[in-house]
C-alpha cells in the first residue's frame, strides 16, 4: 500500500502524504516514496510541487518516525537520515515546493514545511517544534532551517515550550505564507501557481538556487562546530533522551532529570 500519492497534471506535480495509520509520520519508507516522486517531478520538468496531506487530515505529519530514532547511543539524526536528505532534496529541487497545510505538524515535519518555498496554512493548521518534549538534540542543519525562516525570538519559543501555535500565530512569526479557510485553499493555490506559470521557469529556478546557497552560505568556525556535536553526543547518550523515547512509545509523559 503506497504511502504517498504523486500526480502530475499540466506541469504542477503534487505529492500528498497517504499514511493516516501512523499520522504520516516521516518514515524511511515514506520518505523513500517521496524522494522517487520528487526525481520523477524533476524528470518531468514539473514547474512546481505541491506537497500536502489528504484533505480534511487533522494531522499533517507527526513528525520523523519515533520509532526509528536510535536509542543504542548514536545520532539520531546524522547526514543521511532520511529527514535530512528529503530537507536538502527539497530546498535544491529545482522549481518552487509549496507545502498545503491542513491539521497539525509536528517536529521535523515543521522543519520540512521550513524548508519549502511556500506554505499555505488552512485556520485550523497547528504547528510544533518538539524536540525538547522528547529529549532529542536537533542537529545544526536541522536548527539552522528553522532560524532561517522564523525570526529567533519565535524559533526560541516554539522550541523550549515544544507546543502548538495556531495558523495565526504561525503567520504572525512568518512561518507561514498565508493563512485561508480550508475550503478557500486550493483557490488560493491555483491563484498562485497561475502566476509562478506565467514566469520563466530557469528564472525561478535560478533564484531559487541562489537564495538557498546564499542563506547556507554560514561562517561556522569547525571548532565550534566540533564542540556542538560533542554537546549533541551527550544528550543522545543521555538517560534523559532515552526517556523521551520510551515514553512516547509506552504513551506516557516522560519524566526528565537532566541527566
Ligand atoms: O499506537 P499506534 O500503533 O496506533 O500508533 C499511533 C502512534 O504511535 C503513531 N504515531 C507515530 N509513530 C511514529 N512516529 C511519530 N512521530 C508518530 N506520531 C504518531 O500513530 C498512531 C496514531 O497516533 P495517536 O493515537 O497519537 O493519534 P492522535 O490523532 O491521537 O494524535 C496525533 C498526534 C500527531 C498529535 C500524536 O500522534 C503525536 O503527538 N505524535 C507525536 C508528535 C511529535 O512529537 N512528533 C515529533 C517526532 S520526533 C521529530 O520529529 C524530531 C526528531 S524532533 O522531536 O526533534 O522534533
Amino acid at each position: 500500500m503506497p504511502l504517498v500519492r504523486a500526480s502530475l497534471d499540466a506541469g504542477v506535480a503534487t505529492l500528498v502524504l497517504d499514511d493516516p495509520a501512523r499520522r504520516n509520520a516521516l518514515s524511511a519508507a515514506l520518505i523513500g516514496e517521496m524522494l522517487a516522486a520528487f526525481e520523477r517531478f524533476e524528470a518531468a520538468k514539473a514547474r512546481a510541487v505541491v506537497l500536502r496531506a489528504a484533505p480534511g487530515a487533522k494531522t499533517w505529519s507527526a513528525g520523523h518516525d519515533v520509532k526509528e530514532l536510535p536509542t543504542d547511543g548514536s545520532d539520531p539524526l546524522t547526514w543521511s537520515d532520511p529527514l535530512r536528505v528529503l530537507v536538502r532534496r527539497i530546498e535544491h529541487h529545482p522549481a518552487p515546493v509549496i507545502a498545503v497545510v491542513e491539521g497539525g505538524a509536528w517536529g521535523g515535519a515543521c522543519e520540512l514545511l521550513m524548508a519549502c518555498d511556500l506554505v499555505l496554512a488552512a485556520e485550523g493548521a497547528r504547528f510544533a517544534i518538539t524536540p525538547a518534549r522528547l529529549g532529542v538534540p536537533y542537529n545544526v542543519a536541522g536548527t539552522l532551517t528553522f532560524m532561517r525562516s522564523t525570526p529567533l525570538p519565535a524559533v526560541k519559543e516554539l522550541l523550549f515550550r515544544a507546543q502548538p501555535i495556531d495558523a495565526a500565530r504561525a503567520l504572525a512569526i512568518g512561518m507561514v505564507n498565508h493563512v485561508a479557510p480550508a475550503e478557500r485553499l486550493d483557490a488560493l493555490l491555483q491563484e498562485i501557481l497561475g502566476d509562478i506559470l506565467q514566469n520563466a521557469p530557469l528564472t525561478i529556478a535560478l533564484l531559487k538556487e541562489e537564495i538557498q546557497v546564499l542563506a547556507e552560505s554560514h561562517p561556522l568556525n569547525p571548532e565550534a562546530f566540533e564542540r556542538v556535536q560533542e554537546l549533541r553526543r551527550r544528550i543522545y547518550q543521555s538517560d534523559d533522551y532515552r526517556e523521551g523515547i520510551r515514553s512516547f512509545l509506552e504513551k506516557r509523559k516522560p519524566v526528565f532529570r537532566g541527566a
